[in-house]
Order: structure tokens, then C-alpha cells, then sequence
């Protein structure tokens, strides 16, 4: 049994979809971000980061969602989110998760959160260079499904796509919308249709960026 910690849209919502592609049963506790739940002793206890999300797996807490991602995947190998151990989309997965998670995970944080880096705005210069750096990373996904998509491993679907949906989403009201580049606009649009991405969206009440 897992419980998920989460808030709408955060990135709990890579966890949340996993347990819905799954199918595994779980229990689901909001978190009031703005109300600064996060911080409370109760959940610091459960996550030091004070962050969402946060899994129970067998009532022991796991925190970082592409840890949560893998985790999950290894746990329920018949749902496919994850290639085998030495198959040969293997390294791929690997990579991907990887990069995500390092050139888009902090990154994306640092937008979101100047005060991470010390401001309550961030100059200009710092916003542009985050700026650059976020669409840099989404140009290189584009070019690589241009050329071997439909999905990030190829022909088939896998975690790291759910991975990128998230991320893809967050870019919804930044300059450049990962929808103003061809391939990402239909890639977002094919992981969409996907029926876990609507339940969510009934589960969390999230309406923005649905379809
Ligand atoms: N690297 C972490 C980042 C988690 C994170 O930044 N979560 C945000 C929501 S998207 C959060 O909890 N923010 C509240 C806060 O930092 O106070 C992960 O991927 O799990």
C-alpha cells in the first residue's frame, strides 16, 4: 500500500500518475502549499526537505519524485514504465531520467522559487539565463523525438515520459510554452490523451493545460 503526498500540479503529479498507469492502489493526502503545511513538524519528520512529494511505501517514507518514478516502476515491472535491467532501452531510460531531473528539475525550481537564490524577484539577467536554459534543454528534447519519437525511448512508452509531461506542463505559462515547438506540441498532445492524465485531472481538480 502507498500513501502520496501531494499538492495539484507539483511534482507529486509524475508519483500520482505512475500509481494511476499502475493501477496500484493507494491513498492520497493534499497538502495545503500555500498555507505552508509542507513545514509542519508532522510531515519535516516525513521529509526533511520540507517538500512534496513524499511516498509511503510499506509506511517508510521516500522522497524525490524521479527516485519515487523508478522506485515505483522497479515495484510493478508489468506496467512497463521502465525497460529491463540490461535490455536495450536500458541506458536510454537511464539517461533520460537523468537528464531531466538535472537539466530541467533545479532549474525549473530556481524559476519558481527566486528565493532560492536569494531574491524575492530575480534580476533580470538571472531570469534570462534560467530562461535560456529551460527552453535550451527543451530544444534538445524536441530535436531527439523529431528524430527517434514518438516516445523518449522510441516506439514505446515509459516513465520518463511521464517524467517529461510534468515538466512540460510547468512551461505552460513561462515565455516559451513547450507548445510553440512543433514536436513537443505533439508529443504533449499524444501523452495527454492518455486516460491516466484525465483522471488525474479529475482527482487533483486541475483544469489549466488539461488537453
Ligand atoms: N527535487 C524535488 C523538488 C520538489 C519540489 O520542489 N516541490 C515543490 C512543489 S513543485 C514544493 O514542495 N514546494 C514547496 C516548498 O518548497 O516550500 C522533487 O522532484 O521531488
Amino acid at each position: 500500500m502507498y500513501t502520496l503526498y501531494y499538492s495539484p500540479g507539483a511534482a507529486s503529479m509524475v508519483v500520482h500518475l505512475a500509481l494511476l498507469e499502475i493501477g496500484a492502489p493507494h491513498r492520497l493526502e493534499r497538502m495545503d502549499l500555500d498555507r505552508d503545511q509542507q513545514h509542519g513538524a508532522d510531515y519535516l519528520r516525513l521529509n526533511p526537505r520540507g517538500q512534496v512529494p513524499t511516498l509511503l511505501i510499506d509506511g517508510k517514507p521516500y522522497f524525490e519524485s524521479a527516485a519515487l518514478l523508478m522506485i515505483l516502476a522497479e515495484r510493478h515491472p508489468e506496467a512497463k514504465l521502465a525497460p529491463l535491467p540490461g535490455s536495450e532501452q536500458r541506458a536510454g531510460y537511464l539517461q533520460w531520467i537523468a537528464f531531466f531531473t538535472n537539466a530541467l528539475g533545479p532549474t525549473y525550481r530556481f524559476w519558481f522559487y527566486p528565493p532560492d537564490l536569494g531574491s524575492a524577484e530575480h534580476p533580470s539577467a538571472v531570469r534570462e539565463a534560467l530562461r535560456r536554459k529551460i527552453e535550451d534543454a527543451w530544444s534538445l528534447v524536441d530535436a531527439h523525438l523529431a528524430a527517434h519519437g514518438p516516445y523518449m525511448l522510441g516506439a514505446e512508452f515509459s516513465g520518463v515520459d511521464l517524467l517529461a509531461l510534468m515538466y512540460m506542463r510547468w512551461s505552460r505559462n513561462m515565455p516559451r510554452p513547450v507548445t510553440q515547438w512543433p514536436t513537443l506540441r505533439a508529443y504533449a498532445d499524444r501523452m495527454r490523451a492518455r486516460p491516466s492524465w484525465k483522471r488525474l485531472y479529475e482527482i487533483e481538480g486541475l483544469t489549466e493545460w488539461a488537453s
